[in-house]
């Protein structure tokens, strides 16, 4: 509690701290709500410790949040469209600790809310067109001028070998226990660099992608409930446009959460997919190539099987990148992913045909 007390005494808040509590269902970060007293108004705020284990150089993760939320702000109609960092004292965007600690503050987004599952079709509707707008506000920006705050964020084969060296490792002799899914991935290699391929063979251009487009990083407005801002850059970085599509898709078109034990509740809602290819695509206005709509459904395939592969490699690693609630929590959420992969599977000539309608 002092550290954080420290921590926002050198922000430039022109307020009065009253309350501060951990806020939201993010997997990385620590966030806080702050309340603060200003001039007998309450201020909010979003204050967070960015996860230094997961960026390892946080000073370039708020270099690109600068740099794409300038670049984005003169293109807003009102303030809360766009993240506003509060600098600190010093005029800097994030406050280093003595532990080492990046602390940054943002504007809070108010008279909004943040779904951690759309409840709508239409809900799901405004977050495509949000992400899809996002990229087409970003076709222009240099994207060389972003540093890669994760290396190989979505390099699928890399993640793969990654998870290969997790089960040989086994460093918690937890491997013996999940055999079947260390399978499931393994059945799959040839799969994984589908993508990459596309890249190589010039059909699927890098561009800059937001790499982490779950509905709860979208904030809608509450009374009209439209897409309001695109919130959580800290992944910014060239990417496929085909991975922003598939991770919304794995996580807001699936019937259940990503933590869901049982099973049978999960799987893939056709009807979300096709509202979210059309809403994405709409918002891109035209970006996309119709060789990138037609991978489509990859994308939403790779970002499943990418993300339990991640759960699963976290899980046989100790559960030491993702935040977890309870000691299988990374298993369970691996399940969802597999079963949602094996779901999209059944369903792969339905989904290559609702891409095609798009074209
Ligand atoms: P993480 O990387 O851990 O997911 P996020 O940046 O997504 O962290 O923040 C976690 C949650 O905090 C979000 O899902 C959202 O509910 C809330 N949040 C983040 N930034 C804001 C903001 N500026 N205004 C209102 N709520 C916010
Ligand atoms: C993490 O930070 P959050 O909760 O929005 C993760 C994503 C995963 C997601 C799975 C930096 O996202 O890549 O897809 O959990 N972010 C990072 O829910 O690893
Ligand atoms: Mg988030």
């Amino acid at each position: 509690m002092k550290n954080l007390e420290f921590a926002i005494s050198r922000f430039a808040i022109c307020s009065e701290p009253l309350e501060c509590s951990p806020y939201g269902n993010g997997h990385i970060n620590s966030t806080f709500l702050l309340v603060c007293d200003d001039n007998g108004n309450r201020r909010r705020y979003i204050l967070q410790s960015v996860n230094t284990n997961v960026f390892k150089k946080p000073e370039q993760v708020m270099q690109n949040i600068e740099k794409v939320t300038e670049y984005l702000r003169p293109g807003a109609k009102e303030h809360r469209e766009i993240m506003t960092l509060i600098p600190t004292k010093d005029g800097k965007s994030c406050y280093v600790d003595e532990d080492g600690k990046c602390w940054r503050i943002y504007d809070f987004i108010e008279d909004s809310i943040c779904l951690e599952h759309p409840e709508s079709t239409e809900d799901f509707r405004q977050c495509a067109v949000a992400f899809g707008k996002f990229q087409r506000d970003l076709s222009r920006f240099p994207a060389d001028s972003l540093f890669e705050t994760i290396p190989d964020f979505h390099n699928t084969p890399k993640r793969f070998a990654d998870f290969l060296q997790a089960v040989e490792n086994d460093a918690v002799g937890r491997a013996a226990f999940v055999k079947e899914e260390i399978q499931f991935l393994k059945d799959r290699v040839d799969f994984y660099s589908v993508l990459y391929n596309a890249n190589k063979a010039g059909v699927l251009p890098l561009r800059v992608t937001h790499n982490d487009t779950k509905s709860n990083n979208v904030m809608l407005d509450a009374k009209t409930r439209k897409a309001l801002c695109v919130i959580d850059l800290d992944t910014i970085m060239p990417g496929f446009s085909v991975t922003d599509f598939g991770d919304a898709i794995r996580f807001g078109a699936s019937t259940a959460a990503e933590d869901e034990k049982d099973l049978s509740k999960v799987s893939l809602d056709l009807e979300m997919f096709d509202i979210y290819t059309k809403g994405y695509l709409e918002g891109c206005g035209g970006q996309l190539s119709r060789e990138e709509i037609m991978l489509m459904p990859e994308g939403a395939k790779m970002m499943t099987i990418e993300c339990g592969m991640r759960f699963l490699t976290d899980y046989l690693n100790g559960d030491t990148y993702f935040k977890t609630a309870y000691a299988e929590h990374n298993l369970d959420r691996c399940h969802t992913q597999l079963k949602l992969v094996a779901d999209m599977e059944e369903k792969w000539d339905e989904m290559k045909k609702i891409v095609e309608k798009y074209i």
